[in-house]
């Protein structure tokens, strides 16, 4: 590594929090890069490229607030906006604010090892590079490395398979094909609903049925793409306020107050809201209350009931093993209708499971399905998947990876003690990965940014989380978890994925704090204020 580079600060990732991150650096004249795995930015929005991708957050909540300029040159053309647009935006932010020169691309790293005489990081990239820095900022993004099914013959199959996140970018021939879905997450529900009426015949591998309810997306004209830019400092005001940092305010009044007829109306409005509000403006006692809890399942079960023709297939598609709102609700746009065509079929796994792969498609316990193009909508190595990619040595040697491996602990999810000089932004265990993501990003990228400046400031060389502050951060994620019904939900909001090997059945982690966005922010606010009682400085 003697021919490395030096930077002051290196900042991991070139998606939504490395391009604002590397924005607030260069304003501050700090020397900084971004070094980037990809060959191109955008991060999520530049690999899941799969038909049917887009925002299930008001895309005028998702875009960036620190920018007015920006706020004012940008029109979001739709409610939930796609990814092609999505990508568009990134790449727009970018070049404004000509932040590519900041960005290497093709930059995978590979190995960061912590080195305690020069207190500095060494950092080894996959193309033979090398850097050196003072400082290193993630971000790595909490879904962004993708969990493909183990299951046998997988490399025989000889038509097209791949995990929705390694879409191609050229155009995938749809029409005329067989298709075959594996996994009905956020992700396989987008698809299947999109592509439902372009193929020929489409085969669901359902291992579990997810609870789904609508979108309701729409497109924003000129006139109110305007009325927004006039409200935006009241929007970015709300998403602030609320729980999840939606702009979708909480319900006031207590589920067992309110009588059931009245309930029922109001979910009935909340199904045709857009958006997350089903979830936000609920009642709380959802999310808690086991019996609240059943009532609202019931409701949207019948739901789903009306809108799938065939009864059996109905109650296939509606999931028994966990409540309403327990796992991260996929938000939809014309799902359960694909069911009532003629060439979507429902392969119910829990019945039949998948054998294995074969030359021609997949062999489930009922028999074989042949098929052009099997897509993997498998779901990720969630949250710590990205950091345990990287061989990172901290003090002593010691392996984050090791430190992680019954889930992560982390001092408010943006430093992790026995790694010095190290900060992560949407890490595990903040608001990121349970909250209204670029709004945790941006708050997350604005904290990193005042400690740095007050390191820098402080002619300090060296800091490190303190275990005791480490603790009782811990405590307080694993209790916010614990209060909610999903505490052991088998979703990747508690880290779970069977196709990762110590991440299925019985390991529950605690990788997103759950006590919401507004308690987070004031706790890590009050960290500043108070001068990082926290932190040890050197
Ligand atoms: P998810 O939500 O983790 O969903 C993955 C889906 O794939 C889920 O239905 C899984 O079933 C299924 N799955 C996973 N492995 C297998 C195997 N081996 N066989 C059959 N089915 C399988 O990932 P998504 O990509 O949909 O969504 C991730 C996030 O992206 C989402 O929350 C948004 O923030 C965007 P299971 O439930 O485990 O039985």
């Amino acid at each position: 590594m003697s021919a490395a580079k030096h930077h002051e600060i290196v900042v991991l990732g070139a998606g939504v929090s490395g391009i604002y991150q590397i924005k607030r650096l260069v304003d501050l004249g700090l020397d900084a890069i971004v070094l980037e795995a990809d060959e191109d930015l955008g991060g999520t929005w530049y690999r899941n490229r799969y038909p049917g991708c887009r925002f299930d957050s008001e895309s005028y909540t998702y875009g960036y607030s620190f920018s007015k300029e920006l706020l004012d040159e940008w029109h979001w053309k739709e409610r939930f906006s796609a990814q092609p647009e999505n990508l568009r935006y990134l790449n727009f932010v970018a070049d404004k604010f000509d932040l590519r020169r900041h960005m290497r691309f093709d930059s995978r790293v590979e190995r960061m090892r912590w080195d305690e005489d020069r207190r500095i990081w060494h950092l080894g990239l996959a193309n033979g590079g090398g850097y050196t820095a003072r400082f290193v900022i993630t971000g790595l993004g909490v879904l962004s490395i993708p969990a493909v099914p183990r299951y046998e013959g997988l490399s025989e199959f000889e038509g097209d398979a791949f995990h929705t996140y390694h879409w191609p970018k050229q155009p995938v021939p749809l029409a005329g094909r067989r298709v075959g879905v594996i996994g009905t997450g956020a992700t396989g529900i987008q698809v299947i609903a999109e592509i439902a009426d372009e193929v020929e015949e489409l085969f669901v591998f359902q291992r579990r049925p997810n609870w789904s309810t609508p979108l309701n997306n729409s497109t924003i004209s000129a006139e109110e793409m305007a009325g927004i830019r006039a409200r935006y400092d009241e929007i970015f005001a709300k998403c602030a306020r609320t729980h999840g940092g939606f702009v979708h305010l909480a319900e006031q009044r207590r589920f067992w107050d309110v009588p059931p007829e009245e309930r029922k109306a109001h979910w009935d409005r909340l199904y045709d809201t857009p958006g997350f509000a089903i979830m936000a403006s609920n009642f709380p006692e959802i999310f808690y209350d086991r019996e609240a809890n059943r009532e609202m399942s019931e409701y949207i079960a019948n739901r789903i009931r009306e809108r799938v023709n065939d009864p059996v297939t109905a109650e296939k598609l509606i999931p028994k093993d966990h409540g309403f709102a327990t796992q991260r609700l996929p938000l939809e746009t014309n799902y359960y209708e694909a069911y009532n065509r003629d060439n979507v079929h429902l392969i119910d796994l829990s019945e039949t499971p998948i054998e294995r792969f074969t030359r021609t498609g997949i062999r489930t316990s009922a028999g074989d399905f042949d098929l052009d193009l099997i897509v993997m909508a498998t779901g990720f190595d969630a949250v710590t998947g990205a950091w345990d990619r990287i061989d990172i040595r901290g003090c002593h040697d010691l392996e984050l990876r090791e430190k992680w491996r019954d889930g992560p602990n982390t001092y408010l999810g943006l430093m992790t003690c026995g790694f010095p000089n190290l900060l992560m932004v949407a890490g595990p265990q903040s608001v990121s990965g349970s909250t209204n993501f670029p709004r945790a990003i941006e708050s997350g990228v604005d904290w990193v940014t005042t400690f740095l400046e007050h390191v820098i400031g402080e002619r300090r060389t060296r800091f490190e989380a303190k275990p005791e502050a480490e603790k009782e951060w811990n405590d307080e994620v694993v209790e916010a978890q614990n209060r909610m019904l999903m505490r052991r939900s088998r979703g990747w909001f508690t880290g779970y994925n069977a196709n990762v090997e110590g991440h299925g059945e019985g390991a529950v982690r605690y990788v997103a704090y759950w006590g919401g966005a507004p308690r987070y922010h004031q706790r890590i606010d009050r960290v500043s204020k108070q001068g990082y009682p926290g932190v040890d400085f050197a």
